[in-house]
């Protein structure tokens, strides 16, 4: 099958050895927030900051050794280069407060992420869940004290993401995303956003090693009960890394339904040397549904391999689905990525944007259709096979919950 495939792919002149070595080495960051539908381990029960998790299948990580053994076994299914993106929720045997974090806290994080032998560790610092989300407001808030409490948080959070970089010899995002806003009609628009730039700049006043660590803001266009305004929303963000030389982190969840990062990509591309993407999908909403190899996917991991930009955007995914096998969930997401990524290396843009320049629109429309069936399902299943890896991971997860999860 794979043969025949190879041949099939050579006639549009795409060379499917070539597209398979370069998918092994695409590093996509997974988030660790899947185990446990964003719980955390440093003491909070329920989710809050707008963002949701629904269902309660069982079998959850209640503990640091649970996540790990789950973590462990659902990255043993999934294929290509691998990074682990932690929240500071996460940390380990903390009896401190979130603004005096200290590597030693995530120590145990990078000793199992050496064992299990990923490329590095992506962070981010954790407004919610919190006594300190004070009124909805962490970095905007009027409340000084508050507002100093979560400016001090993720200057704890560069400084460990220091660490991360340094223990794994790999550079670290640290993506600031907070759940800011207002369920109503405010009074006053301009304000929260002066405080939280005010914020953002004695943040990264901290003296952070940037050949290190990559900061990276993450605007939203609402959330549940903040409907009306959003204090880091897209136009706020986005002047803001423009200004202070950091980078933009595009969720593709977190716009009105008829925009596309897809699009964005290429736009931010034009003036960033970086962009970083949380890859989610939103079902009518920001609902973080588990990623599925669907149209939008297939754009996004086009304009990152046609632009030539594997080294420049940061593929990052979050999403969190309780009412599934998390493992499942998981390795599903991570797998779809990987999918959407080798299609898009599985065609020949060289051909496509010469039609689109000597404006062929026919052909160019006819040859994206032709794509479409050519025998992609052969080359993911070698892939897969070279990763010593099958496409039935479901065997082996329910094995996996028959003996563990059901025991919890
Ligand atoms: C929320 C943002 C944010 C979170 C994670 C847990 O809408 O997408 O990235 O999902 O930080
Ligand atoms: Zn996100």
């Amino acid at each position: 099958m794979y043969n025949l495939a190879k041949k099939e792919y050579a006639v549009y002149g795409v060379d499917t050895e070539a597209a398979i070595a370069k998918l092994k080495d695409i590093p996509v960051s997974i988030h660790c927030w899947q185990g446990d539908d964003v719980i955390g381990l440093d003491g909070s029960d329920a989710l809050s900051g707008g963002i949701q998790t629904t269902g309660n299948y069982p079998g959850r990580a209640r503990n640091f050794e649970e996540l790990k053994a789950d973590i462990k076994k659902a990255f043993s299914l999934m294929p290509g280069t691998k990074r682990l993106n932690l929240h500071a929720s996460y940390a380990v045997g903390a009896t401190v407060d979130r603004d005096k974090y200290e590597p030693k806290h995530f120590k145990a994080w990078v000793d199992f992420a050496k064992e299990i032998g990923l490329q590095g560790i992506d962070f981010n610092p954790t407004m919610f869940g919190h006594k300190n989300m004070k009124d909805g407001l962490s970095l905007s808030s009027p409340d000084e004290n508050i507002r100093k409490f979560w400016v001090n948080h993720c200057i704890a959070c560069l400084h460990i993401a220091e660490y991360f970089a340094t223990e794994m010899n790999s550079r670290c995002l640290v993506n600031i995303w907070i759940p800011d806003g207002y369920k109503d009609v405010p009074a006053d628009r301009l304000t929260p956003r002066l405080r939280l730039k005010a914020s953002l700049d004695e943040i990264l006043a901290c003296g952070y090693d940037k050949s290190k660590v990559i900061v990276a803001v993450e605007s939203k266009v609402f959330g549940i009960g903040v409907e009306s305004y959003t204090v880091g929303s897209n136009e706020f963000y986005q002047n803001y890394a423009a200004k202070n030389d950091i980078c933009c982190l595009l969720d593709n969840g977190h716009y009105h339904p008829l925009e596309y990062v897809s699009d964005k990509i290429p736009a931010l591309l034009a003036f960033y040397d970086r962009v970083a993407l949380h890859v989610t999908r939103g079902v009518r909403w920001d609902s973080d549904h588990v990623v599925l190899f669907e149209d939008e996917l297939k754009e996004i991991a086009k304009e990152i391999v046609r632009n030539d930009a594997t080294d420049k955007v940061l593929i990052g995914l979050d999403y969190f689905d309780a009412n599934i096998n998390r493992l499942s969930a998981w390795v599903t997401g991570q797998m779809a990525m990987q999918k959407a990524l080798l299609y898009a290396l599985l065609c020949n843009h060289a051909e496509l944007k010469e039609l689109q320049d000597k404006a062929d629109f026919t052909t160019l429309m006819v040859r994206q259709e032709e794509y479409k069936t050519l025998p992609f399902g052969a080359v993911w299943k070698e892939y897969l096979k070279r990763e010593n890896l099958t496409e039935d991971y479901l065997t082996e997860i329910r094995k996996y919950e028959k003996e563990v999860l059901s025991r919890r």
